[in-house]
């Protein structure tokens, strides 16, 4: 390994030091109660002082720990690092994900933290605010939670499989999103729509749901949970060999990934405003 390239797991420990950290704090701010501080792309698509104060903590400590990085998250973007040279760390943060159920005290919320090198991510955590699962991976040494070891699910007939996904917060997007799922769900066991990708994706890593499909997702919603879906042996990928994206993210076993990703091709499940 490069010598200057530090090493994945190098990167997770602090991932998961820092996460540990930020899952307490939005932890605490929900017990001492949590209102809308702004909204962003619609009415709907809230912002919480936690999420502020939760990304503002990591990216504090991110600076104190590795001073030379670079950052991108939900709340404050790139802030005031520059672009990342060749073998450079740049980290990705959501703050909380599954704002919604944070303001609602529904215990499906993360903090997903990633470190992504030359535009691959080779480490992960997501850890659940309210029950303190904690999900880790790196590139190439496998999927964990709470020190076990995951595998994916194996079913192999869509009709039995149990599907994760999500809609975004424009209403016409809603809308063709709705129609997608009106067919989709008449051709599969059962759809779960939990809140939060970061964790939809875990979930899906241990075979806790079969499958996890949306349109929509940014960057933090994606980056760690993909790689631990991905490093527990899902294909994470777009429509049509495109990459795992904001137009559609598949995470899927490989026994299902075929006939889930044409089902989704035929509903123009990437399609839409
Ligand atoms: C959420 C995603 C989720 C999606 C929600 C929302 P946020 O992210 O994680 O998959 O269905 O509509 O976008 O807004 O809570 O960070």
């Amino acid at each position: 390994m490069d010598r200057t390239r530090p090493a994945p797991q190098d990167l997770l420990e602090i991932a998961v030091d820092v996460a540990r950290d930020a899952a307490a704090t939005a932890y605490r701010m929900r017990a001492e109660g949590v209102s809308v501080a702004a909204t962003k792309s619609t009415v709907t698509d809230v912002v919480t002082a936690a999420d502020r104060a939760v990304e503002r903590q990591v990216l504090d400590a991110l600076r104190r720990l590795r001073p030379d990085d670079a950052v991108l998250g939900e709340e404050y973007g790139a802030g005031e690092t520059g672009p990342v040279g060749p073998g450079g760390v740049r980290w990705i943060i959501d703050p909380i994900d599954g704002t919604v159920n944070y303001l609602y005290g529904l215990p499906h919320s993360a903090v997903s933290l990633a470190a992504e090198v030359d535009g691959k991510v080779v480490a992960g955590v997501v850890r659940n605010v309210s029950t303190g699962e904690e999900w880790t991976a790196t590139a190439g040494g496998g999927a964990w939670r709470d020190g076990a070891r995951l595998r994916c699910s194996t079913e192999t007939d869509l009709g039995q499989a149990l599907v994760a996904t999500g809609f975004g917060y424009d209403p016409r997007r809603r809308a063709h999103q709705a129609r997608v799922i009106a067919e989709l769900i008449t051709q599969v066991r059962d759809i779960r729509r939990l809140g939060a990708a970061a964790l939809d994706l875990c979930l899906a890593a241990e075979g806790r749901v079969d499958a996890y499909y949306e349109k929509g997702l940014a960057a933090w919603d994606l980056a760690a949970g993909g790689l631990v879906a991905a490093e527990a042996g899902l294909r994470v990928s777009g429509l049509g060999g495109l990459p795992a994206g904001p137009d559609l993210v598949i995470a899927a076993p490989p026994a299902l990934f075929a006939p889930l990703h044409d089902r989704l091709a035929v509903l123009d499940a990437s399609g839409g405003p």
